[in-house]
């Protein structure tokens, strides 16, 4: 295939209202924002992709302000003018001259694929060395704060057949009241759902070690990320004690910190985010580490849009073991999203067309409506 040149990159920050509150303990979501990436290139084809976090700087070291600014600033230019048919050698590119900068990366390589599909008449999954099969199991966050609301809406998520796997978003308050409400959660629930619970990081090492054996003795099927993600020999110890295995999300934030999380034996689960690891490319250089190590998988979200979550999806459709299921529900909990047509969720799972790219067309009216100014 001759060269086709990257002729214009374009973010934009994009504020989308949310079905209700999220909350987390470092942060309660009111709304979500999405840096959406346009990579222009020469022979008109458009590739689209997103960064995306939780929080502005609450949750990751980029915040979309962050992200829009590295990506104008310093990576379009690095782009500008390379070959868009290579995405290997693109993303090289960016990686020698940029460290970390993974949610920016991700968002730009998600593009590179979508447009290459597009291109080639491919899906990305098929980019990708292709897809093992076309839907995704989805878990769904409980997260208004309040059990008898959660209760409710599991409930509800159960008879639509649209979750059956449920984490919970603890760590914000007194330990003592979070394992109330997870068990009341999991008591109401049954043998109907699996019930999970995310920290978020909250934890001491001394705290963790009695709620993880109280979760564990619950039926909690697994415990997300409870201690800080610098307290890497505590993870090594609840990970060996917990009666639930535990899953590492933060403490990912490249593919070396899962080698050296797998070397250290922190975690028996890893979530697997595109953000964190630099894109869809990078997050199965993760996911092929934990499978050498035994580790188990879980496809992660930074609560993305429709765009953010099909790029995750593409390179989860490819992993023959998702041991864990995935949380790919990002755009049900925006109001509206910035693409024509919504992602499909039936059957406790998200299905992924085998249109060319991502699959997506973006609405431009709403783009503009939602755009930051
Ligand atoms: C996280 O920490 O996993 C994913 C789902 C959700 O509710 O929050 C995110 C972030
Ligand atoms: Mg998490």
């Amino acid at each position: 295939m001759s060269q086709v040149l990257i002729e214009r990159i374009e973010a934009t920050i994009v504020d989308l209202p949310t079905i209700r509150p999220h909350q987390l303990a470092m942060h309660t979501m009111q709304n979500q924002t999405l840096v959406i990436i346009r990579v222009r290139c020469a022979d008109g084809i458009e590739g689209i992709g997103e960064a995306t976090t939780i929080g502005g700087l609450a949750y990751a070291t980029e915040g979309p302000e962050s992200i829009k600014c590295n990506i104008d600033q310093r990576l379009a230019p690095l782009l500008i003018g390379q070959d868009a048919t290579n995405i290997n050698a693109c993303m090289l590119r960016l990686d020698k001259a940029a460290k970390g900068n993974t949610f920016a990366k991700s968002g730009l390589e998600s593009a590179l694929l979508d447009a290459q599909g597009k291109r080639l008449g491919l899906p990305v999954s098929e980019l990708l060395g292709g897809r093992v099969r076309d839907g995704l199991e989805v878990a769904w966050t409980l997260a208004s704060g309040d059990t008898a609301k959660d209760i409710e809406e599991a409930e509800r998520m159960l008879d639509l057949r649209r979750h059956r796997l449920f984490k919970l978003k603890i760590g914000a308050g007194e330990v003592s009241r979070d394992l109330r409400h997870v068990i009341a959660i999991k008591e109401a629930l049954g043998e109907r759902a699996s019930v999970r619970v995310d920290v978020n990081q909250s934890w001491e090492e001394s705290v963790a070690i009695r709620a993880c054996q109280v979760l564990g003795d619950n039926g909690i099927d697994l415990i997300e990320q409870p201690i800080a993600r610098t307290n890497r020999a505590g993870q090594v110890r609840l990970n060996q004690r917990s009666p639930a295995p535990i899953m590492a999300d933060e403490s990912i934030e490249s593919v070396e910190d899962a080698f050296n999380l797998a070397a250290e034996g922190a975690a028996s689960i890893f979530a697997l985010k595109i953000a964190k690891n630099g894109g869809p490319r990078a997050v199965l250089r993760t996911a092929q580490i934990a499978r050498a190590a035994g580790i188990s998988l879980y496809g992660g979200t930074m609560l993305e849009g429709a765009v953010g979550t099909l790029a995750a999806a593409h390179a989860f459709l490819t992993l023959d073991k998702l041991t864990w299921g995935t949380e790919l529900f990002g755009p049900l909990l925006l109001t509206e999203d910035v693409v024509t047509e919504a992602p499909v969720y039936r059957d406790f799972e998200l299905h992924v067309p085998r249109t060319p790219g991502l699959g997506l067309t973006l609405d431009e009216e709403r783009l503009a409506r939602f755009a930051r100014r």
